[in-house]
């Protein structure tokens, strides 16, 4: 395990970030945010799929759309205010000198697109499960533009040995594995260890795309977790087809 990979927003250096992202792939950043916004985002992600789940009894449709989510998070445009208070909460945090730092100083976007909430509760592990996915460690290599780069998850509610928390793989590498990536193997190979940390709203988890991370589909762990993730990248790297899907995250 590599030896730092938390910092404090209080007292971190931003350089130290920067090159604990590019050694190791990842890096934790603690009370980067006040919790306010993240826990509102919980209520609102809770909301959302009551709603949804009282449609879903009369519509087909919205069941089926329930249980996509499920598996693969709910897309930030569905709950617009959070996305932006989330957005503008961490665009005056000290995360952005780390972002500035890592992808340089230039106008910086976020595609909405890849803006995801989720809810991690027991029966999204039983339907993740049933869908053949057991760890879903992945890279974000496959979805998400190299315009891209940079991943920031943010816990909504406490994460800690109740609940299915985020998980990264060192050693960190560059290189791409074919999906089902075998975590197994990959440890075995490499000496590898896992890297789970417990997070609370206003933590903020900072990670390459190439970075090997994902969540274990446990379904053991009876309390439900939420998160927000996105990505970012500079507005001079954008391909044409998201010029439109992206909104401003820090300007030069
Ligand atoms: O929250 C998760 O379970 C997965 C997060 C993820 O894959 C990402 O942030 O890219
Ligand atoms: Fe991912």
């Amino acid at each position: 395990m590599p030896a730092t990979l938390t910092f404090d927003a209080l007292s971190f250096n931003p350089e130290a970030v920067v090159e604990t992202i590019r050694n190791h792939g990842a890096v934790l950043i603690r009370r980067a945010l006040s919790p306010d916004a993240p826990t509102r985002a919980r209520s609102s992600l809770d909301a959302f799929h009551s709603a949804l789940a009282e449609r879903a009894k009369s519509e087909p449709s919205e069941a089926e759309r329930a249980k996509f989510i499920l598996v693969n998070g709910l897309s930030g445009p569905n709950l617009p205010d959070d996305l932006r208070r989330l957005v503008a909460e961490l665009a005056g945090s000290p995360v952005m000198e780390c972002v500035a730092a890592y992808l340089g100083k230039a106008d910086t976007v976020v595609p909405v697109n890849h803006f995801l909430f989720r809810r991690r509760s027991v029966q999204a592990s039983q339907a993740l499960r049933d869908a053949g996915y057991l760890h879903g460690f992945h890279q974000d290599h496959d979805h998400i533009p190299g315009a891209f780069p940079l991943n920031i998850w943010m816990p909504l509610s406490k994460v800690d040995a109740s609940c299915v928390g985020l998980s990264f793989v060192f050693p960190y590498t560059e290189q791409i594995f074919p999906q089902p990536f075998d975590v197994d193997d990959y440890l075995l190979q490499n000496q590898g260890t896992i890297w789970t940390p417990d997070v609370e709203p206003g933590d903020v988890l900072m990670f390459h795309r190439s970075t090997i991370h994902g969540t274990y589909a446990d379904t053991s762990k009876p309390v439900t977790r939420y998160s927000a993730e996105l990505r970012c990248g500079l507005l001079k790297d954008v391909p044409p087809a998201y010029v439109n899907d992206v909104i401003p995250f820090a300007r030069a």
